[in-house]
């Protein structure tokens, strides 16, 4: 079998900008029939959307069986050891952490990620061999380049977190600093006002900090056009909204039509 690789982890490094797509609706349906879209990367949300490891499970199925290269990307809800181990056992290769405000917190979340060994002898991950991830033990060079692999996302959503993000971009491990800009509205007194101009602000600073480090800047973008802007100010990992939003304008959007 061929090594186990991560394409996500090296297009990341690359120039050119990677768009993708929040699924929401918790759906094997909806994310196999989604990575036929033609988006770079899927994300399967567990903070913010009815989604256990059991749905991940299945959506990361699906989406392999379009045999397409939309890489599926979990954020999880959480800092948690079990749930980290679940999901990276079910074969998520890309994880994408919630509200990390510190260098101390983006390293743990690295840490979650690799197995004890080598270059990360203080990796947290549990060893298990038959698990989906390792093609249930038949892959057997996945242990082996696991840890190389595995992308970490960490977002920046609070005011604090701005002002650390030299620093967490800084940490080894970590891919791609993506900011949730309605937490990180929120977190500036402006709650629900993204265009607010301290928000603004923040974002250009966040930007700028992963510029620094050399990393990929991310946003998610609730519109084409703004997800234009944000292509044109240098972010390379843009979610471009999410399935529940482009269901619910379209089919609204249709309904006005058909009855006017
Ligand atoms: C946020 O906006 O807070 C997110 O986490 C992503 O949309
Ligand atoms: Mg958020």
């Amino acid at each position: 079998m061929s090594t186990f690789t991560n394409p996500l982890k090296q297009r990341l490094h690359e120039p050119d900008a990677l768009f993708g797509l929040w699924l929401s609706l918790g759906s094997d349906t909806a994310a196999e029939a989604l990575a036929h879209a033609g988006f770079d990367w899927l994300l399967i949300d567990m903070e913010h959307a009815p989604n256990d490891s059991q749905d991940v499970t299945g959506q990361l199925r699906a989406i392999a069986a379009a045999h397409l290269p939309s890489e599926p990307v979990v954020r999880v809800p959480a800092k948690e050891p079990w749930l980290v181990k679940r999901v990276l056992d079910a074969g998520a290769r890309t994880l994408m952490f919630p509200n990390i405000e510190s260098a101390e917190e983006a390293a743990h979340a690295v840490r979650l990620t690799q197995y004890p060994g080598g270059a990360s002898a203080d990796g947290l991950r549990g060893v298990a061999g038959a698990v989906r991830a390792a093609a249930y033990g038949m892959r057997r060079d996945y242990l082996q380049n696991a840890n190389a692999q595995i992308a970490t996302i960490v977002q920046i959503e609070s005011a604090r977190a701005v002002e650390e993000a030299d620093r967490i971009a800084a940490v080894p491990g970590i891919d791609c600093l993506f900011i949730g800009p309605a937490d990180l509205a929120a977190s500036l007194g402006h709650l629900g006002d993204l265009r607010h101009p301290d928000v603004q602000a923040a974002v250009a600073h966040v930007a700028a900090a992963a510029e620094r480090a050399g990393i990929a800047a991310g946003m998610f973008a609730s519109d084409v056009a703004t997800a234009r802007q944000y292509r044109a100010e240098g972010f390379r990992f843009i979610a471009l909204a999410a399935d529940l939003v482009w269901m619910l304008r379209a089919t609204r959007q249709a309904l006005q039509e058909a009855r006017s």
